[in-house]
C-alpha cells in the first residue's frame, strides 16, 4: 500500500428506466417464465483470495476472475505479451501468470470498429480490442455480448484464470475510442457500454440479478472449490431467511472525472451504519467457525455511518481510519503495524477479534477464521501472516471503504440491477460443493429460486482438485493482486 495513491472512484451513467423489472424478491423473480437461471461453481486460487468461473467464448470456455469491483470481462487472445507493471519493459508470456486456455478468434466474433479496450486495475492494466462475441456461462448464451479482447497486460493472472468477468455497473466500462492509446489515462475517455449480465437481461435470458456465496479454503490451501455464483437465481448454500436490503448508492465525493463527468451508479456501494468490535474468543479453536458474535462487556461501537463498497476481487476490508488501529489491537497478540507496507503483521496464531457490521438492520459478523491472512505455503519460508483489516485512509486524498471477500464468506449477498438493491442474509454454515447446482434452467420457473436449490440438473466437476501453486506467487505479487484488483490503487 505503500505510495500507492486512490486514482479514481466513479460512478457511471446508468439509467434504472432500462431495467423493466421491479423486482424485490427472487422468489417472485422465478414465476418469469422467459427467464433462465444458472448456478456456477467457483475456483478459489492463491490461498483462497481470487475466485474463478467458467465463460465460454463462441466455442472456448475460459476461466475468468469473477469480480465485483469492475465491470469490463476480457478475455486473454492467443499470443498476448506480457510487459511489467512499472516501467513496461515487455516480460515473458508466462509471468503474467494467466492460464493456459487463451482466446482464438471463431466464427461469431467480431471486432468493434473505433474502439479499443484498456482497463486500469489496482495491480495493472490490459488492452486491446473490443469486439462481439457469443459469450455463454452456465448454458446460458449473451450473443454478441461486447468483450475486451487483450493482447496486451501486466502481470494480474492466478495461474487458472485468463481475464475477468465484471459484475459492476456499466461507468467503470472500459472501451474508449481508438485514438486513445496513452495506456497511463484508462480511467478517462470512456465509451460506456452493458457488462455481461446486463446484456444477458436485456436480452431477456436472465432476471436481473445475480447472487454470490464465497466458500472457505483452509488457510494453508492454495486451490479449492470456491463457492457460487448464481444469475437470476440463489446458490444451494445454508443461509438465514432473513435478508436485510439496502439500495445501492452513489458516493458524491468521489472524482466524477473518471466516469464521464455524470454521478452515477458505479460500484455496490451500501452504507455500513456501525462497526462493533472487540476481543474474541481466546478458548475457541482456530479451525471452528468463529462468527465472533457475542456481544460481551468488552465491545464497543463505532456510530458513525460510513459508505463502502463490495468487491469480491479484493480480499482486505479496507475501513475508517479510526477503528481499523483499535480493532488491529484486539488481535492477541495484538497485530504490528508495518509503515514500509502498510500493512498489520500478526502472529498465525493469534486470536482473532470480533469484528460485526451493521448494514440496513443486521450486524454482520466476519469470521475470525478469514481475519488472518496467511500469504504462502507455510512449508515454505514466505510464509507470513497479516491482519484482514487494513485503513481505508490511502495515501492521497479519497477514503475508499471496501468490503472485500473475507466479508463475503459470510453472507449470501445478492446484487440486484433491477431494483438497484443488495441484500444479504447470513450463512448459516459452510458453503460446500452441492449435487444440485444446475447448468441453467431454460425457463424452467420451478420457483425454487428462492430456496436456493435449482432444478437439479447435476454437473460434474473437479473443482475440489487441490493445486498448490507452490513458489509462484511472491508475497509482493500476491499483495498487489488481492489488494489492489478492482479498486483503482496505482503505485506512484
Ligand atoms: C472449468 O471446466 C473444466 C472442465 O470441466 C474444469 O476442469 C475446471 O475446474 C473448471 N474451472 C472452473 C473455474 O470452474
Ligand atoms: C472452435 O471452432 C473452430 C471452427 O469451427 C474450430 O476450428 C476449433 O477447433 C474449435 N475450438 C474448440 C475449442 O472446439
Ligand atoms: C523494470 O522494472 C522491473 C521491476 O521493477 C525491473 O526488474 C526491471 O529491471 C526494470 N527494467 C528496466 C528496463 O528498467
Ligand atoms: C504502455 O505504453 C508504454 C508506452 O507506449 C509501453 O512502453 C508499455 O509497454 C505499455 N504497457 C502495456 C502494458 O501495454
Ligand atoms: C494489440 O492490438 C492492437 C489493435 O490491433 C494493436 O494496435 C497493438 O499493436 C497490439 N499490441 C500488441 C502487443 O500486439
Ligand atoms: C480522438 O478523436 C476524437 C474525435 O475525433 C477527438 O475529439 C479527441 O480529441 C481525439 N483524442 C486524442 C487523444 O487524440
Ligand atoms: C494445512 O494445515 C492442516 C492443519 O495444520 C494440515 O493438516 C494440512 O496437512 C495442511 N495442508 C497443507 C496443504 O499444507
Ligand atoms: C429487516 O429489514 C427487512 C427489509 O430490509 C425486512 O423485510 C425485515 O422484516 C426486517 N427485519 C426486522 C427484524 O425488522
Ligand atoms: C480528476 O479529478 C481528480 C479530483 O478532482 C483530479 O485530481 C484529477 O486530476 C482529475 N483528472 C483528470 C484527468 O482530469
Ligand atoms: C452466533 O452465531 C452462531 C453461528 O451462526 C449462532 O448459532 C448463534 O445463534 C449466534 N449468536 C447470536 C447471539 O447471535
Ligand atoms: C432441468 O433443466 C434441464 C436443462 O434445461 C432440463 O433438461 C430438465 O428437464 C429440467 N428438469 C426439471 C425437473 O425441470
Ligand atoms: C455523499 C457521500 O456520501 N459521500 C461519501 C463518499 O464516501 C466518503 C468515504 O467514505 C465519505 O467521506 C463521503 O461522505
Amino acid at each position: 500500500m505503500h505510495n500507492q495513491r486512490v486514482l479514481v472512484l466513479a460512478l457511471t451513467a446508468f439509467t434504472p428506466a432500462m431495467f423493466v423489472s421491479a423486482s424485490r424478491f427472487p422468489q417472485h423473480l422465478a414465476l418469469n417464465r422467459r427467464s433462465q437461471s444458472a448456478t456456477l461453481p467457483l475456483v478459489s486460487t492463491s490461498l483462497g483470495t481470487v475466485f474463478d468461473v467458467n465463460v465460454t467464448f463462441g466455442n472456448q470456455t475460459i476461466p475468468l476472475l469473477v469480480d465485483t469491483g469492475s465491470s469490463d470481462t476480457y478475455v486473454m487472445a492467443a499470443g498476448y505479451h506480457c510487459y511489467d507493471n512499472s516501467n513496461g519493459t515487455e516480460l515473458p508470456q508466462a509471468d503474467c501468470l494467466y492460464g493456459d486456455a487463451t482466446y482464438t478468434k471463431t466464427a461469431t466474433y467480431s471486432e468493434i470498429p473505433g474502439e479499443i479496450f484498456g482497463v486500469q486495475y489496482g495491480d495493472g492494466i490490459a488492452s486491446g480490442v473490443m469486439a462481439n462475441e457469443d459469450v455463454s456461462i452456465g448454458g446460458i448464451t449473451v450473443r454478441g455480448a461486447k468483450i475486451g479482447v487483450a493482447n496486451a497486460s501486466t502481470p494480474m493472472g492466478d495461474g487458472v484464470n485468463s481475464g475477468l468477468i465484471g459484475l459492476a455497473y456499466p461507468a467503470f466500462t472500459s472501451a474508449h475510442p481508438a485514438n486513445a492509446t496513452d495506456n497511463t489515462t484508462y480511467f478517462y475517455n470512456r465509451i460506456t457500454y452493458d457488462p455481461l449480465l446486463f446484456t444477458m437481461h436485456k436480452q431477456g435470458l436472465i432476471d436481473p440479478y445475480f447472487s454470490i456465496a464465497l466458500a472457505r479454503t483452509p488457510q494453508n490451501v492454495s486451490s479449492g472449490f470456491g463457492g457460487y455464483l448464481s444469475l437470476g437465481a440463489l446458490p444451494p448454500v445454508p443461509h438465514s431467511d432473513e435478508f436485510t436490503h439496502v439500495p445501492v448508492e452513489i458516493n458524491l465525493s468521489v472524482p466524477t472525472n473518471v466516469t464521464s463527468d455524470e454521478s452515477v451508479l458505479g460500484y455496490w456501494t451500501l452504507t455500513v451504519s456501525s462497526i462493533v468490535y472487540g476481543p474474541g474468543r481466546s478458548t475457541a479453536n482456530q479451525s471452528d467457525p468463529q462468527p465472533n458474535n457475542l456481544t460481551q462487556s468488552s465491545t464497543s461501537t463505532n456510530s458513525t455511518p460510513f459508505q463502502a463498497f463490495l468487491d469480491n476481487g479484493n480480499y482486505f476490508s479496507f475501513l475508517p481510519d479510526e477503528v481499523v488501529t483499535n480493532i488491529n489491537g484486539f488481535f492477541d497478540p495484538p497485530a504490528m503495524f508495518d509503515p514500509t507496507t502498510g500493512l498489520w503483521a500478526v502472529d498465525c496464531a493469534a486470536t482473532p477479534p470480533q469484528v460485526g457490521l451493521e448494514i440496513g438492520n443486521q450486524t454482520f459478523f466476519l469470521d475470525g477464521r478469514d481475519l488472518v491472512y496467511q500469504t504462502a505455503d507455510p512449508a515454505s519460508s514466505e510464509a507470513l501472516c497479516i491482519s484482514n483489516i487494513l485503513s481505508s485512509d490511502f495515501e492521497g486524498d479519497i477514503t475508499i471503504n471496501i468490503l472485500g471477500a473475507a466479508f463475503y464468506k459470510n453472507v449470501l449477498t445478492l446484487h440486484d440491477f433491477g431494483s438497484n438493491e443488495i441484500r444479504l442474509a447470513k450463512l448459516t454454515g459452510e458453503v460446500t460443493e452441492s449435487q444440485e447446482q444446475g447448468q441453467g434452467q431454460n425457463g424452467s420457473g420451478n420457483g425454487n429460486a428462492g430456496s436456493g436449490s435449482t432444478n437439479g440438473t447435476a454437473s460434474e466437476n473437479s473443482a475440489s482438485t487441490l493445486e498448490i501453486l507452490g513458489g509462484q506467487w511472491s508475497i509482493l505479487a500476491v499483495l498487489a493482486t488481492i489488494v489492489g484488483m478492482g479498486v483503482g490503487l496505482l503505485g506512484t
